[in-house]
């Protein structure tokens, strides 16, 4: 197949592209561990040991993360949004580790001053999840054009929900990317909503890979149902952009549950819910593991329970871990070292003495 033809094919659904470059089951096991970790953040919640009261997880997105980060290659850098836990984990990062940091426990990623919004590792490439709707994106032009300046070879890329297609940001940085042909990827995780508002309400044209063409990019929407599908399209979009051809893909995805752990979804029909959950990426991948034989159904309930003894011991870590001692809020933060920290009330008086105060 000619790459228009894939670029067409994924534009229009994807059917006719080529499969599995990545195993079936390799992404299925990825997904599934998501999914359970996503369960076990959930449960940490409710037991009032997360850190902050925000906490959005990606139940029935678990394609988007496992597709894209199949595609990418150790030297890669991307960002996340506020929903990015599943990222991360795709990417391979330890979920001890991440729930300690969404614990807020100084075992975490961040020794627990990032959070679930602020996790970063830069030894996975991870830059940074970011609470502002679009704020993470601006960040992998920068990668992409240091990757291209230094010859690194490695491609960057965004991951956004689709609250952030209608955020001026993401359209400077997609219109310099394909100026300057940095290797980077735009990905939106299309879940349908932005909190309680649902996306032909916030936005007349809902072909997202059309506005990206506009800019000069490659662009392609695939039905986040399908992980082989989304993991195919990824890779060529990767591929392109690591070749200086950046792009943008739009995943497809129904988010499960409320925009956070408080949302009940009152804005959303009890039918609506039920079709949504009836196209479930994970299950699907088993359904079709299944029935083409790839897999027996004994062999994936092994493999699920596995997972299960993983994220479970998860919460055990991340409870028994310590918080951060108050001597060190100052370490890490802006620069190396610690500068001393002004007592309050030294403030207070030179803040007062301030001619222009
Ligand atoms: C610039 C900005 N505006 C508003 C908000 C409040 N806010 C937080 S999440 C969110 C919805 C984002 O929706 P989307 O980008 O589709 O991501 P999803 O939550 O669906 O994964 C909004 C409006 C914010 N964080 N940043
Ligand atoms: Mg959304």
């Amino acid at each position: 197949m000619s790459q228009d033809q894939t670029q067409l094919a994924a534009s229009a659904g994807g059917s006719a592209l080529p499969k599995r470059n990545s195993q079936l089951i390799d992404l299925y096991r990825v997904m599934r561990r998501i999914r359970t970790f996503e369960e076990r953040v959930g449960e940490l919640f409710i037991r009032g040991q997360s850190a902050g009261s925000m906490l959005h997880l990606s139940i029935g997105e678990e394609s988007s993360a496992a597709g894209v980060c199949a595609a990418m290659q150790p030297q890669d850098t991307f960002t996340t949004h506020h929903r990015g836990h599943g990222i991360f984990l795709a990417r391979g990062a330890d979920p001890k580790q991440m729930m300690a940091e969404i614990g807020g426990k100084e075992t975490g990623y961040c020794k627990g001053k990032g959070g679930s919004m602020h996790i970063a590792d830069m030894a996975l490439g991870h830059l940074g999840a970011n609470a502002i709707v679009g704020g993470g994106i601006p960040a992998v032009v920068g990668a992409g054009l240091s990757s291209k300046y230094l010859k690194q070879n490695s491609v960057s890329i965004a991951f956004f929900g689709d609250g952030a297609m209608q955020q001026g940001i993401l359209y400077e940085s997609m219109n310099m990317a394909a100026l300057w042909n940095l290797p980077v990827l735009f990905v939106c995780v299309n879940n349908q909503y932005g909190m309680g508002t649902r996306i032909d309400q916030a936005t007349k044209s809902t072909r997202f890979d059309e506005r990206a063409k506009a800019f000069g990019l490659n662009g392609a929407v695939v039905n986040g149902h399908d992980v082989e599908e989304v993991e195919a399209t990824a890779r060529w979009l990767v591929d392109d952009a690591r070749a200086g051809k950046p792009g943008f893909l739009s995943v497809e995805v129904y988010r499960f549950f409320g925009h956070a752990r408080m949302d009940k979804s009152p804005y959303r029909t009890e039918a609506e819910e039920t079709e949504g959950r009836r196209k479930d990426p994970v299950l699907l991948a088993r359904d079709r593991l299944i029935a083409e034989k790839l897999e027996t159904e004994t062999t994936l309930d092994a493999m699920d329970k596995e997972i299960v003894t993983e994220m479970d011991a998860t919460i055990d870590f991340a409870v028994g871990s310590k918080a951060p001692p108050l001597t060190s809020m100052f370490r890490d933060v802006y620069a190396l070292g610690e500068p001393k920290p002004e007592p309050v009330s030294v403030r207070i008086d030179r803040v007062l003495a301030r001619d222009d105060a």
